[in-house]
């Protein structure tokens, strides 16, 4: 497998989180890969375009509300290249954010040359667009960009082209905006919220969700957001959002993952975004991605 850093902090509403990757590392990543057999090639960190002046309130004229998306668009296009040339090489693509607008350009690569769905776990739908989005800022936006809706339609360096919606699903929603929860509803995404979770218990809710992303494609990306737990678990993440997943749902999910991919060979791309080193004094949302990035690539209790 192959990881690849996207230090990048222009979707996000807080800075701090380009230094995701480096914390995860920290964290022993790697070893705990090793435990799974696994071969790691770690491919360091993709160059990030400075901005030519960062703003302190980070405004800047763009196509209806969206920051940085200049820097944002050569964010993606680089991180879609080194997605796909991984993947090529035949190494799985393990991409470590930065804020979930990296999620457009490791969506664009792993869908470049297949049909593949995604499992979206995070507290938000990432649904929003320029027009609808009440912070201007892309991280809450890459699903819709990656689907071309709103004025992400024109933006070809957004497309995930073989990203088919109706196998894009959502996995623990609790902070949904007015109008990302219309265009959810009105869309072909499948999404399980923390309520569905409540009643129905992680492991009918993910394998469920397996399912639908994985039904007729060539493979799925898992797209994996610290802010679906709990900020009591994860208190590193630029926009915490009380009750979320446990860490043993956290664990159990992605060890779900690992199953699947044991029988089906499903498991396309990953990432784990929006690890926030500065938010965090104890850097436990970083071991948290660390440990679940080995859970999701087979690492078992027993
Ligand atoms: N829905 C809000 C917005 O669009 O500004 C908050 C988005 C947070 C996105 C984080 C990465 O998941
Ligand atoms: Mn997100
Ligand atoms: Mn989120
Ligand atoms: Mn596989």
């Amino acid at each position: 497998m192959r990881i690849i850093g996207a230090p990048s902090d222009y979707g996000a509403n807080r800075r701090g989180v380009d230094m995701g990757p480096s914390a995860i590392r920290y964290a022993d990543l790697a070893a705990g890969i090793e435990v799974t057999g696994a071969t790691v090639h770690d491919a360091g960190d993709l160059a990030v375009p400075r901005a030519e002046e960062r703003d302190p309130d980070r405004e800047q004229p763009t196509v209806g509300k969206a920051k940085f998306l200049r820097e944002t668009r050569e964010v993606s296009r680089t991180l879609a290249d080194a997605v796909a040339d991984s993947l090529a090489d035949g190494e799985f693509p393990l991409v470590l954010g930065g804020d979930h607008s990296i999620a457009i350009g490791s969506l664009a690569g792993t869908a470049r040359d297949a049909e593949v769905g995604a499992v979206w776990f995070d507290a938000h739908g990432d649904f929003n667009t320029p027009e609808t989005s009440p912070s201007g800022n892309v991280h809450g936006m890459p699903v819709a960009a990656a689907l071309g809706k709103g004025s992400f339609a024109d933006a070809t360096w957004a497309r995930a082209d073989g990203l088919r919606e109706e196998n894009v699903v959502f996995v623990g929603l609790r902070d949904i905006d007015e109008h990302e929860r219309e265009a959810i509803n009105e869309s072909d995404v499948t999404a399980f919220t923390m309520s569905d979770i409540d009643e129905r218990g992680i492991s009918t809710v993910v394998e469920e969700a397996l399912d639908v992303a994985s039904a007729g494609v060539d493979g799925v990306h898992v797209s994996f957001d610290l802010d679906w737990l709990d900020p009591n678990e994860a208190p590193g993440v630029g926009t915490p959002v009380r009750g979320g997943a446990t860490y043993r749902e956290a664990h159990w999910a992605l060890e779900a993952v690992a199953n699947r991919d044991a029988e089906d060979g499903i498991l396309r791309s990953m990432e784990l975004v929006e690890v926030n080193p500065i938010l965090d004094q104890s850097n436990r949302t970083a071991e948290m991605a660390a440990e679940l990035a080995a859970s999701a690539l087979g690492k078992r209790i027993l």
